[in-house]
């Protein structure tokens, strides 16, 4: 099933994810992506790919247990769209979000018409991670912290839309 897209949740149903995650994003689970991390989850491109997917399965199971079963799948969060205000966390201290529009496009390399030009998971992968990268660092804060990323609700969507630019690419092998 396709990721529905952030930007078109309602407000309300956006404040409510972004408070779910919170629940959800314990210090455990922080740790979780860095131990990843440390294991090579953002040097190699299949495990940067499969880790990922992982990690949001485990805030999806969490969603269905809480009962939103209507944020499973999770939504995707495209960075050519502005971070929404709700998801604007944190939005104060040291590691505040810097830059709620970091404007990066994943268009046209990675629409699902031309993903056919990535013969490998590897090839795919280490171009996501690379545009990834980018958008990490253009919003600033603890999103540009590998240990802390966690912590900022938008990591999540915007792992969704990683995720789902994957999948397009496995529906077509
Ligand atoms: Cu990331």
């Amino acid at each position: 099933m396709a990721r529905p897209s952030l930007n078109d949740l309602n407000e309300n149903d956006r404040a409510l994810l972004a408070e779910e995650i919170q629940r959800y994003v314990t210090p455990d689970i922080v740790d979780i992506h860095w131990n990843a991390v440390l294991s090579g989850a953002h040097n190699d491109p299949a495990m940067f790919l499969s880790f990922h997917r992982d990690y949001i399965s485990g805030l999806e199971n969490f969603l269905s247990d809480r009962g939103y079963t209507q944020f499973v799948p999770l939504p995707a969060w495209n960075p050519k769209n502005p971070i929404p205000e709700e998801f604007n966390i944190p939005d104060a201290g040291p590691g505040r979000l810097q830059n709620l529009n970091p404007d990066i496009s994943f268009s046209p390399e990675f629409d699902r018409e031309n993903l056919n030009a990535f013969g490998t998971e590897e090839e795919l992968g280490e171009a996501l991670m690379t545009r990834h990268n980018l958008v990490h660092a253009r919003i600033g804060g603890i999103m540009n912290s590998m240990r802390l990323a966690p912590l900022a609700p938008i990591f999540w969507p915007f792992h969704g839309f990683i995720d789902g630019i994957w999948q397009d690419w496995q529906d077509l092998q």
